[in-house]
Order: structure tokens, then C-alpha cells, then sequence
């Protein structure tokens, strides 16, 4: 889109290098470090006029990135934060066009491709799918995952784009991906400010990298500030390298090569990112680059100003340490360049960076200019004094937003609500189909929806031989990750005592010796870096099922699923997809820490991934065989007491499939519709029982997966006929059971059926204490089932239905 004249900056070889090719170099390196500083400035005033809702800068950090950038190549990644515009720049990642775009939120990816105005600004992503979403040559690309807000929270994403490097590396049946890899050459860049190093995910995937022998890179941008916080408060010592000694390699074992340098220091840094990035590249050891001696020009973003809280001596060795100074003075004094070159070369930067605003402005307000004629021209059409006036108001403003535009239409609508006329009618039309734009402009892609969304797998149902064996339900999973395992050579599993015991209840006995410990592996205890290490391996092309031990501990690893999983389609606007599989188990379990159905936390928190919670084995290994043949991200959740009950052994175990968001009907019945999903399914079972001696005949539904919820409305069916209705989980009160009532009584319309109140019955809304009576008081019992279902027949006939208390 842009037709920016940067001259992306080249990796150096400086034994080939005549002066002139070195001043041109250099020349070029700080063309693009004056165009970042440009944009800076020029971005503050587009806030402070009020163009720009909120703007955050790389000014102070431009001559660190400029030099890392000439380490980049194809088929590297970058995982880093709101400061790196100067690195997006030098190496094509983003433009000034775009950059400016992405302030004022334009919403078309072709101006602003990493999010299609979804994230503000300084938030970078490299679109690294099809329009259809299916992957692009990553090796002919330089990669950027999609950044985050939250401070740190992109260094355990970087993990899995480092380790990626060295399955490819290490797993020669994987050669054929050579959109992914060439032999695992690739380094995964990290960058941070000084002050998210502070944060528990920068600790925690920092021990795993020196621990995983990974090609990372990580650098942190240290300006001694985080906002109005100094290093004294953020940092032992003050000094994040100082602190990190312990890491460094040395002849006895594994660990990191440690950098120190100033980021003021253009020849310094240059040689340091070769150097580093070579050991990275080459020997696969993760390298750390402290950055020092960085500044904030502008102060921390747009919400503040340093003044408050920097010390006069302070500011003043910033204005004197301000890396473009430095880096001018640098070639002044080695005579690289004249002053006369410099001054053209910084005006051709003002004027070009000027330019590139303007047009980004235009285009933006150009994009919506015939959505505000043809409303005002429907408008006008409508003779009708407060209509006419609306119009009148909308033309007055000069560069509408969509929020005057359609406020304004919604509003004449409002206006007209006693009216019928043909021009309403048109308005209306009009309106209704504009909806489906501004709908693909701001709620699409929550899933990237490609033909291998699992809604598009095949549906296979389980097939038995008549003499089909009995077995643990352990071993049901075993047969079928095996299966897959032995089917698609993409496929790893990892976590806590996955890999040598293959796992805590043995779903994966045996399987890392047939398969190799690259592909199946254990990892230290660090839930975040699990999480993280999926979801960077998923970016490149594997397909990681990531073992969370029991689902409370779901918690550790929560923030990366939520701020970066679940909303990886949704923030990129379908421009990335990680298809992670995480696994893990729970419900039925006892015990404050083993509460084992935080439904409601996942529910809200996890939009974005598709929620399974089989009430078996067989249905969670038809749930794996779909995932793994799609590329979606999902969560299955299995019955923590399922692993020993018997099923009968499919024999088409690794190629069955259950399709998701399909409820399954498990016992008909007339009087009570009763929903219930994993290990409270089981007791609802039993409680019919009981129930039909009682003369009660129940309707059992699973749902089988929560997110998607019964597209084919099974629920509202069975309420059409019993009308009553029961809910029953083991989440808190309100929780995974409200959101059920939501689905059944307002998107399926259940409540037009119901002649009694609707129920739920779930856990208390404390955690459940330990041991079989603390279980008995706390979550639900056959015994508490029975007595609902017979309180519900009870409103219904209480005649036939006596209370039973
Ligand atoms: C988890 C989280 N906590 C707090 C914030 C608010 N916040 C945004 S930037 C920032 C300071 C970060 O400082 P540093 O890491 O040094 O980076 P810098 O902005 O100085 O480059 C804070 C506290 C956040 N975005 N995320
Ligand atoms: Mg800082």
C-alpha cells in the first residue's frame, strides 16, 4: 500500500565493505532512524489534535533497532512490544503509511495489515495467511507474531518461535516444511522494556529457554523507566543483566550468551547483533542483549508527560544521550558524512514522513466519505423535519466517523418509528446491509474459519468389531493419540510428566519411546511457558497439543491464552492462526486447589477457542481426531475419574470424528429436560434411574462441548416437548450453568417452551474441600439432582409431586 522510500537496511558484511558501500550503509541506517523519529513527533501531534485516540512511540530507541534489524532475515520472527516501530520499519515488517493508519484505525487490512484497526497503535503483526487463511511462505517472509498490551506477555509466545527452530532442526521427517524451515536456521527475535522484565512470564520463560537450548534473541529496551517507575523499584540491583549472570553459558553447561550495550552506540550495537545473532543462529543458544542508556524523548505515551517525575538531570543527559544525537555526532566526528548530508538527508525525512501522515488521514476519512453521501443522501430523501435535521447535522461534520454515521442513521429510524413510507423502507435496507460490512470490519474472525475449520471435518462415527474389547478409558486415548501420532508427523505433545511416565494418568504410556523424545516431551513446571511454547509453535506450522496437568492450574497459564491465543484470528483480522490443542483434566475433583470446573473463567476468558469437555474417553479422542485435522485452537477438558472406567475399544480409533458444538441425545424422556456435561453427566444418568422408579422420566442432553453450544438446538427441541428445564454443572453458582441458560432460553428461544421455572443446579459457590464429604457437601449429588428435578415436578403437579421435605 505504501509506496514509502525506505531502503530496508541489509545485513553487513564489513570485510566486503569499500567506504562508500559503509557511508551508504550508514547513511541509509540513519535515514530510516530520522524517518521512526519523524513519525514519533508528527503521532503525538495527531493525538494532542485529537485525530489519534492514544499514541505510544520507538523515540530513544530507533539506532538499537536499526541495528538489530540488520541481523533479521527471512524466516526469522519477531515477538516483541509498542516500541519496536524502528525494527517494523528497517525490515519492511510495517511502513509510516501504516503506522499511521493503525493510529487513527483504519479498518481495511490494506492500510493497516496487522490488525485492520483493531489494535492501537505501535502494535505490530506481519500477515502470514492466504485471504482464505491458509499459511503463506513463511521462509520468503520477515515475521512478526501480533503483539500484545500487556507488559511481557510476548516472551512466552517467543519461546515456541524459538523452539520451532530446533524441532525443525532436530526432526528430519519434518524437511518436507519448507514454508516453515530451513533446518531450523531461524532465530526467534524477543524485545521488552526493562520494566516488564520484572513481570513473572519474562522470569519464567527466561529459565526455559536456558533450559530448552532454543535460537532466541532476546533484547531488552532499557530506559531505566517503567512509565513513572525507575529501575530501583522495577529491578535487583537496578541492572536486569547484573541480575542475570547466573545464566550465562560457560564450558560446564547450558545457559545463555549475555550482551551488554549502549543504546546510543551505533557501531557498538552493530557489532553486537552480529555477534549475537550469529551464536544464536549457528550453536541454538539463547542470547540476551541489554540494551542501556536508552531514552524517552516524548515520555512513556500520549496519557503523560516525564516532566512529572525525571529529575532536571535527568532530561538533560536524555537531550544529550538521545540516540539520534549520538549517532549524528558519530558520523560527524568519523567523518562518515557532512553536516549538509545530514541536514538533506533529515529534511527529506520530515517532508516524506509528512507526506505519508497525510495520505494515511485521507485514505482513512476517503474510506467512509461514500458511506456519509449515501446516508445523507437517504436521508434527505425523507421528508421529514427531525430526519431533515439529522442530515443537516451529519453534513456539517466534516470527517465523520462511522459511530456519527450510522448514530445518525439509527437515530432518523428511531424518528420514524410511526411512519411507513418507501425512503424509511430504503434507509432501513440500506442500513440492515451495511451492518454486514461494519460487521466484518469489527466483529469478524473471532476463528479464522477456513475450509479445515472443525466444522468442516468429516463426520465419522465410532465403529465397533462385534467382539470389541473392554478397556480403561486411559487406553482408549493411548490407541488414539497413537494413531495420530503415527498419521501426521507434525503432531507433539508436551507438559509436566507427559513425556518419560506419559502423563499423570497414562494417555501417553509408551508413546515417547515409539515416537521419539522431540516429539513427545516433558517440561518443567510452568504453565504460562507451556502455554506459550504451543502457541509459537502453532504460528510456524506444527501442531503442539499442550498438557496442562489438572484444569485449576489452567489459571498459571491463563494470561497467554487469553491476551494471546484467544484473540490471535480476532486482533490480526484473520492474519494469523495458532491451531493449539491444549489438554488437560478436571472435574470430579476434590479439594480447594483441585476444584477441578473453573467453566466461567474459561467461558469468559477464552472466546476464541473452542471448549470441549467430553463425558468419556471415546468422545474425547473423536474431539482430538477432529482437532487434529483442523486448525483451529481448542481446549479439552477430560473427566479426571474417566481414565479407568471400561469403554469399548472403536476400531477406527484414530479416525473417528465427534463433531464440535453437536449436542448428543443420551436418554429420552418426557417430563424434565436436564443438560448436564462431563462427570455431573454421569450422575444425572444414575439419578434417572432413581428417578423413572419415582415415575419421573428425564431427558438427558450433552452438550458436549460448550464453546461451540448445540448449533442444531437440541435443547430448545427436548423443552419443546417437556417444557421444564434443569441445568447441571459442578462450576459455581451463576457460572458455566448461567451461560447454558443464556444459550438455551435467548439464542434457542427455550423460554417460549418453559411452564415452570428453569433451574440450575451447580456447586457452591466456595471451592470444594477435600475428601469424599467435602466433595458430598459441596458439589452436586444424585442426591441433590433427584431432589430438583423433583422440586421442578413438584411447581408443575404438586398433587401428584408432593414436596419431599
Ligand atoms: C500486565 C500489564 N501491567 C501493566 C501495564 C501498564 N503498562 C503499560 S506500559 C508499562 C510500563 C512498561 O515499561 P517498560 O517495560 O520499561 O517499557 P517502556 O514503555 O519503558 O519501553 C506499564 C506499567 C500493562 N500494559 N500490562
Ligand atoms: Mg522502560
Amino acid at each position: 500500500m505504501s509506496d514509502t522510500n525506505l531502503k530496508y537496511t541489509d545485513p553487513i558484511d564489513t570485510s566486503k565493505l569499500s567506504f562508500a558501500d559503509f557511508k551508504a550503509m550508514v547513511l541509509n541506517d540513519y535515514h530510516i532512524v530520522c524517518e521512526s523519529r519523524e513519525a514519533s513527533l508528527l503521532g503525538r501531534k495527531e493525538v494532542l489534535t485529537g485525530k489519534a485516540k492514544f499514541g505510544i512511540f520507538g523515540d530513544g530507541k530507533e539506532v538499537a533497532q536499526v541495528a538489530m534489524a540488520k541481523a533479521f532475515r527471512n524466516g526469522d520472527w519477531r515477538s516483541g512490544y509498542y516500541r519496536d516501530q524502528t525494527f517494523a520499519f528497517a525490515t519492511g515488517i510495517s511502513n509510516i503509511y501504516e503506522f499511521f493508519s493503525q493510529m487513527y484505525a483504519h479498518p481495511d487490512i490494506q492500510a493497516e495489515p496487522a490488525s485492520g484497526g483493531r489494535m492501537m497503535n505501535g502494535h505490530f503483526a506481519t500477515r502470514e495467511l492466504t485471504a482464505d487463511g491458509h499459511w503463506l511462505n513463511q521462509m520468503a517472509l520477515k515475521n512478526s507474531s501480533a503483539d500484545i498490551s500487556t507488559t511481557g506477555g510476548q516472551i512466552p509466545r517467543l519461546l515456541g518461535l524459538a523452539q520451532a527452530s530446533k524441532i525443525y532442526r532436530q526432526n528430519k521427517d519434518l524437511a518436507y516444511l519448507t514454508h516453515f524451515s530451513n533446518n531450523g536456521n531461524e532465530v526467534a527475535f524477543g524485545t521488552i522494556g526493562n520494566a516488564s522484565t520484572s513481570e513473572g512470564v519474562f522470569f519464567e520463560a527466561f529459565n526455559a529457554a536456558g533450559v530448552l537450548q532454543i535460537p532466541l534473541a532476546i533484547s531488552v529496551w532499557d530506559d531505566g523507566y517503567g512509565i513513572s517507575v525507575p529501575n530501583k523499584y522495577q529491578t535487583t540491583k537496578e541492572d536486569i543483566s547484573e541480575v542475570l549472570k547466573g545464566f550465562q553459558r560457560d564450558d560446564k553447561g547450558n545457559g545463555y550468551e549475555i550482551f551488554k550495550v549502549r543504546g546510543w552506540d551505533y557501531p557498538g550495537l552493530c557489532e553486537t547483533y552480529e555477534q549475537a545473532i550469529r551464536i544464536c543462529r549457528e550453536e541454538h543458544v539463547p542470547v540476551f542483549i541489554h540494551v542501556t542508556e536508552m531514552t524517552q524523548p516524548q515520555g512513556h505515551s500520549t496519557s503523560g508527560s516525564h516532566e512529572r517525575y525525571k529529575s532536571r538531570e535527568r532530561l538533560l543527559w536524555e537531550e544529550e544521550y538521545d540516540c539520534v544525537a549520538q549517532m549524528r555526532k558519530w558520523m560527524l566526528e568519523s567523518a562518515i558524512a557532512t553536516e549538509k548530508e545530514l541536514i538533506a538527508i533529515e529534511e527529506q525525512a520530515k517532508t516524506f514522513v509528512k507526506s505519508e501522515q497525510v495520505r494515511a488521514w485521507n485514505d482513512y476519512v476517503e474510506a467512509f466519505a461514500e458511506e456519509k453521501a449515501t446516508a445523507i443522501r437517504l436521508l434527505r430523501a425523507i421528508d421529514y423535519k427531525p430526519v431533515q435535521h439529522l442530515a443537516t447535522r451529519l453534513e456539517k461534520i466534516k470527517e465523520p466517523n462511522l459511530k456519527q454515521i450510522y448514530g445518525t442513521v439509527r437515530k432518523a429510524i428511531r424518528e420514524l418509528r410511526a411512519y411507513q413510507n418507501p425512503q424509511k423502507e430504503s434507509l432501513i435496507q440500506w442500513y440492515k446491509a451495511q451492518q454486514r460490512v461494519n460487521h466484518d470490519r469489527y466483529n469478524s474472525t473471532l476463528f479464522t474459519e477456513t475450509s479445515e475449520s472443525p466444522k468442516y471435518i468429516e463426520v465419522i462415527p465410532a465403529a465397533y468389531e462385534e467382539k470389541a474389547k473392554m478397556v480403561d478409558g486411559r487406553e482408549v486415548l493411548n490407541a488414539c493419540f497413537a494413531a495420530n501420532f503415527e498419521r501426521e508427523p507434525r503432531l507433539l505433545a508436551f507438559g509436566e510428566d507427559l513425556g518419560a511416565i506419559g502423563d499423570v494418568n497414562q494417555g501417553f504410556a509408551g508413546l515417547q519411546a515409539r515416537f521419539g523424545e522431540h516429539r513427545i516431551f516433558d517440561t518443567g513446571i510452568r504453565e504460562t511457558a507451556i502455554i506459550g511454547e504451543g502457541v509459537g509453535m502453532a504460528l510456524r506450522g506444527l501442531k503442539p497439543i499442550a498438557e496442562i496437568q489438572y484444569v485449576d492450574y489452567l489459571l498459571y497459564g491463563l494470561t497467554v491464552l487469553s491476551d494471546d491465543l484467544a484473540c490471535l484470528s480476532y486482533r490480526t483480522k484473520g492474519g494469523q492462526k495458532a491451531p493449539l490443542i491444549i489438554r488437560t483434566r478436571g472435574h470430579r475433583l476434590e479439594g480447594i486447589w483441585h476444584s477441578g470446573s473453573p467453566m466461567a473463567m474459561i467461558l469468559g476468558s477464552l472466546r476464541g477457542l473452542h471448549v470441549c469437555v467430553p463425558r468419556n474417553m471415546t468422545q474425547a479422542a473423536g474431539m482430538y481426531n477432529t482437532l487434529i485435522r483442523s486448525d483451529e485452537p481448542a481446549l479439552v477438558i477430560e473427566c479426571l475419574n474417566g481414565y479407568r472406567l471400561k469403554e469399548r475399544m472403536p476400531s477406527n480409533i484414530g479416525d473417528f470424528t465427534v463433531s464440535l458444538g453437536v449436542a448428543e441425545l443420551i436418554r429420552e424422556g418426557a417430563d424434565v429436560t436436564v443438560v448436564s456435561y462431563g462427570s455431573t453427566l454421569r450422575l444425572v444418568q444414575e439419578a434417572a434411574v432413581e428417578l423413572n422408579e419415582m415415575g419421573i422420566s428425564i431427558e438427558i442432553i450433552d452438550p458436549q462441548t460448550l464453546q461451540p453450544f448445540d448449533v442444531e438446538h437440541l435443547c430448545a427441541q427436548s423443552l419443546r416437548k417437556t417444557n421444564k428445564l434443569l441445568v447441571v454443572d459442578e462450576d459455581v453458582p451463576g457460572g458455566a450453568s448461567a451461560f447454558i441458560l443464556q444459550q438455551i432460553l435467548e439464542e434457542q428461544k427455550g423460554y417460549y417452551s418453559l411452564d415452570s421455572q428453569p433451574r440450575t443446579l451447580s456447586a457452591k459457590p466456595h471451592r470444594p474441600p477435600y475428601g469424599t464429604d467435602g466433595d458430598y457437601f459441596t458439589k452436586p449429588s444424585m442426591d441433590d439432582i433427584i431432589e430438583m428435578v423433583c422440586e421442578i415436578m413438584h411447581e408443575s403437579n404438586p398433587d401428584k409431586f408432593p414436596n419431599l421435605f
